[in-house]
């Protein structure tokens, strides 16, 4: 039997971080990865669709939204089983209750666990929907009616804390319950919450990152269940990938050497899939050097989205300035207990009333800083 494992697809998301037309693109091609996800469903012919929750971002969902996911359901020839999660539960009057779904779409529509047989499949699919936003007790409970049979536990919660305010499910509770596979949703980066499941189940994590707290591949899951194996294998399906990256300009001394810094490093994150990168300036560098971040990012460099973030820290050339006779030394000396001040925030103010100071004294126009 083979299971395409989905979830946390949050369709419709705002993309709050990307400026108005690029996240209206983000959305649209959000809607296209969920279809090339149906269509590999399709194609591969796989027995079973599994949307662990968080189809739908939030309670607003677009026509163009609806549309597509009735096309899309209705053009495939297994069934659909859909857990709703906390972003989009199945409440009165709400998307869930008010769409009419093509047959082969089931819904948990109770916070309780229920169960859907398969018998053509010899497998029966357990689950819950969130009918609230929170919900503060673990849903299942018990064990597997019918080992003979492939059983499957479709849920959105959270493995990684008791008292999650997210449907906590111990992963004692999930061994105990004995399903075959676990298909979970919620968390979207899943590195140590797949660890934590010991292979009873896997969280498929989102298909496309939406901010930069989804960095990395992302894509669904695919699983197969022989008598008495499970194989899980990640399929990637994201148009495009969050990146966070960091650049040392460690005593970069001029604006040209930390623009080709910057070139290099989005070079080598470039390949060929416009993603939406973040670089973050680390080192200490020249006081004197301006840079901003603003400009050195507006030349997108062919990615999709770029911003740059200062997080370097000034390197005074004390000894030349403490020797200054002049203005220079005098108000480097006068800033001197706060620029090595014990206080991080008394040590950037002091920092930053240098570097105006020194440029304002060097005829630069202090307000392009
Ligand atoms: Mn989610």
């Amino acid at each position: 039997m083979r299971i395409l494992h989905t979830g946390d697809i949050h369709l419709d998301s705002p993309f709050a971080g990307l400026d108005i037309s690029c996240a209206q693109k983000r959305r649209r091609e959000l809607r296209e990865t969920f279809s090339r996800m149906m269509r590999y469903a399709r194609e591969e012919r796989v027995d079973m669709v599994l949307i662990a929750g968080d189809l739908f971002d939030g309670a607003f969902v677009t026509r163009e939204t609806v549309i597509l996911l009735l096309r899309e359901f209705a053009s495939l020839e297994c069934p659909v089983i859909i857990a709703p999660g906390n972003h989009d539960p199945y409440e009165k009057g709400g998307i869930w209750e008010k769409t009419v779904f093509p047959k082969n779409v089931h819904i948990f529509k109770e916070n309780t666990l229920t169960k859907i047989d398969f018998d053509d499949l010899g497998c029966t699919v357990y689950g819950y929907g969130f009918t609230d936003t929170y919900e503060n007790e673990c849903p299942v409970k018990g064990t597997v009616e019918d080992n003979g049979r492939i059983n499957i536990l479709v849920a959105h919660g959270d493995v990684m804390s008791p008292i999650s305010s997210y449907a906590p499910l111990p992963v004692s509770v999930l061994k105990a319950f004995g399903a075959d596979y676990v298909a979970l949703g919620h968390i979207h980066n899943t590195d140590a919450a797949n660890e934590a499941l010991e292979g009873i189940g896997a969280y498929c994590g989102c298909p496309e990152g939406r901010d930069f707290g989804e960095t990395g591949e992302k894509g669904a899951l695919e699983v197969h269940i022989d008598d008495e194996t499970v194989t899980v294998t990640f399929v990637p399906f994201a148009k495009r990938a969050y990146i966070t990256h960091s650049v040392s300009i460690d005593g970069a001394e001029s604006l040209l050497t930390v623009k080709t810094a910057v070139d290099n490093a989005v070079r080598a994150l470039s390949d060929g899939k416009e993603n939406l990168v973040r670089l973050i300036l680390r080192g200490s560098v020249s006081p004197s050097l301006n840079l901003n971040v603003e400009a050195l990012s507006e030349d997108k460099r062919g990615l999709f989205h770029l911003e740059i973030e200062d997080a370097t820290s000034p390197t005074w050339n004390g000894d030349s300035l403490k020797n200054d006779p002049g203005i220079r030394g005098e108000l480097y000396r006068t800033l001197l207990p706060k620029l090595e001040s014990e206080h991080e925030e008394e040590r950037k103010t002091a920092s930053d009333a240098l570097r105006y100071a020194l440029a304002a004294l060097a005829g630069e126009d202090i307000l392009e800083i």
